[in-house]
């Protein structure tokens, strides 16, 4: 599929991601409108997110994004949804429905059949970036569309890494390199770069880790008085948890941070050798086999030790 073939001649054209939009939904909104603004020089073109996180603010074009969803449009020529279903575009959803041509491009498998009137699904694709590239001309795209496109593989893929990391996903990274931006810079800008406090808290959480089981697992907690220490949020305390989990020898990581007097947030990761996902569905949590999380209440120490029994059971299975 060629986008501009489905889209025919248009005079306004809409695009909306989902609702927290992450760097793939970032990146494909803002890629396919940069292309779109060349292919359709004078038609009228809006893009619809909730907000811009800060991290991708230097991708061109973010700062003509409408976050009040509002337009004069009644009924844009074409409308795609990038990165979701119709159900999570918040205001775009309506604008969506009274668009004459409706586009949705998705990688999720929870969309499967797609909104739109057209379609393009690949559950099995890396990102929504990745599988925009194949549907523009490689002749029109540019270095701006390709930083863009290339923010959210890098963001969607945890840099090439995780599991939907295909040969066709480097292929279209290796292509999108040739058009010459800092890829270098961009993947710790968009990946790795964490703030000062995050360091400290992170520097924090590994001092007071234990090893445990042989040296198999590692646990660590952040309480209140330490967040309070470093004025902190959880979002603060994110990525500590893979941190922990890259210690040498360890399959798996738990890290607890605390929510308020009796109670904390656990978060587990392991290389496979303990189902996390299990762990956490005991004590009413949930995730995937590599990534769990829990809210418990209680005093830490006895939720400490109620979870690390059963991971000591997982390991021994
Ligand atoms: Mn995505």
């Amino acid at each position: 599929m060629r986008i501009e073939k489905e889209i025919g001649s248009a005079e306004t054209i809409g695009i909306a991601g989902h609702v927290r939009p992450d760097g793939d939904c970032v990146g494909s909104c803002m890629g396919m409108y940069l292309y779109l603004k060349k292919v359709y020089p004078s038609a009228r073109i809006d893009v619809f997110l909730q907000e811009i996180p800060e991290v991708y603010s230097f991708i061109p074009g973010t700062e003509d994004v409408n976050t009040q969803y509002q337009t004069d449009v009644e009924h844009y020529d074409a409308f795609i949804i990038l990165d979701t279903g119709k159900g999570r575009t918040d205001g775009a959803e309506v604008f969506f429905d009274n668009a004459k041509i409706r586009i949705n491009i998705d990688h999720h498998i929870s969309n499967k059949e797609g909104t739109g009137d057209i379609n393009y699904i690949y559950p099995e694709a890396s990102s929504v970036c990745e599988l925009c590239y194949g549907v523009m001309d490689p002749e029109i795209v540019d270095k701006n569309i390709a930083m863009a496109l290339y923010t959210g593989m890098v963001t969607d893929t945890g840099v090439f890494k995780y599991s939907s990391t295909s040969k066709k996903t480097m292929e279209v990274a290796g292509k999108l390199i040739t058009y010459g931006f800092e890829f270098d810079k961009l993947i710790d800008h968009v990946f790795y770069e964490k703030t000062y406090k995050q360091m400290q808290l992170l520097a924090r959480a590994i001092l007071d880790s234990k090893l445990i089981l042989d040296g198999k697992v590692i646990v660590s907690v952040t309480d209140s008085k330490t967040m309070e220490e470093y004025d902190a949020k959880g979002s603060d305390l994110e990525g500590i948890v893979s941190q922990l989990k890259l210690t040498s020898g360890v399959g798996c990581a738990l890290y607890a941070h605390q929510l308020s007097d009796n109670e904390y947030k656990l978060s587990l990761r392991s290389d496979g050798s303990v189902n996390v996902a299990k762990v956490a569905e005991t004590f009413g949590g949930g995730g995937h086999d590599r990534a769990a999380g829990i809210t418990m209440q209680g005093d830490i120490d006895d939720i400490l030790a109620k979870v690390i029994a059963k991971i000591e059971e997982s390991i021994s299975k």
